[in-house]
């Protein structure tokens, strides 16, 4: 079987201060992060199936009990996460700007629609933004740790470019109830290079 473990943060938990302060990172990676691999391990245990990839659970993810669908879906949008920031933001590449404003109008109206996504997800979840089929950009959101991967329970689904998480525990301390300050803070550390390599992959 498969040990799942989480990716390495690839900088320092206070890099992307002011908008996301240490302490948060800090327990979100060691505490929390974790805490998705541990459960995912332990979820599989008990199971007869031997996925290799998060991305294989993903595929069938109906056929999965929940307690794998929330833990690989946590472990998976974490390391996801990590990748999607980093130190003061990466800069937007000019084609990947018209492809913004193409889809949405301008870079000011992606972040708006963007951040009301984040804003209507009710409870825990993430805002996304995905790449469909045909190439096309779309904003979504799901609940918990689903993922637009899972293609047989989530509403839309595409590969996902960018994400935040909006549960509680990745701005509590610093926004406290502020989920709007936590979003828009977010796109000062956007990595956008990331999101472009994503996009092309
Ligand atoms: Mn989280």
């Amino acid at each position: 079987m498969v040990t799942f473990q989480k990716d390495t943060l690839e900088y320092e938990y206070s890099v992307l201060e002011p908008y996301i302060d240490k302490e948060t990172m800090q327990i979100h990676y060691e505490k929390h992060h974790q805490a998705y691999c541990d459960k995912l391990n332990a979820a599989l245990e008990s199971i007869d199936k031997d996925p290799q990839t998060l991305e294989e659970i993903f595929e069938t993810i109906s056929e999965y009990p929940t307690g794998v669908r929330n833990n690989a879906g946590g472990v998976w949008n974490h390391n996801f996460f990590w990748k999607s920031m980093c130190e003061n933001g990466s800069t937007l590449s000019d084609e990947f700007k018209s492809k913004l404003e193409e889809s949405f109008g301008s870079i000011e109206k992606f972040e708006e629609e963007f951040t009301q996504k984040a804003l209507n997800q009710f409870g825990s979840g993430w805002a996304w933004l995905i790449k469909l089929e045909d190439g096309s950009l779309q904003i979504t959101s799901t609940a918990n740790q689903d993922n637009p991967l899972m293609r047989d329970v989530v509403e839309i689904s595409g590969t996902p470019l960018l994400g935040v998480d909006v549960w509680e525990h990745a701005y509590y301390l610093k926004y406290q109830n502020k989920r709007p300050d936590y979003v828009k803070a977010f796109f000062n550390v956007v990595n956008w290079e990331e999101v472009e390599r994503r996009y092309n992959k």
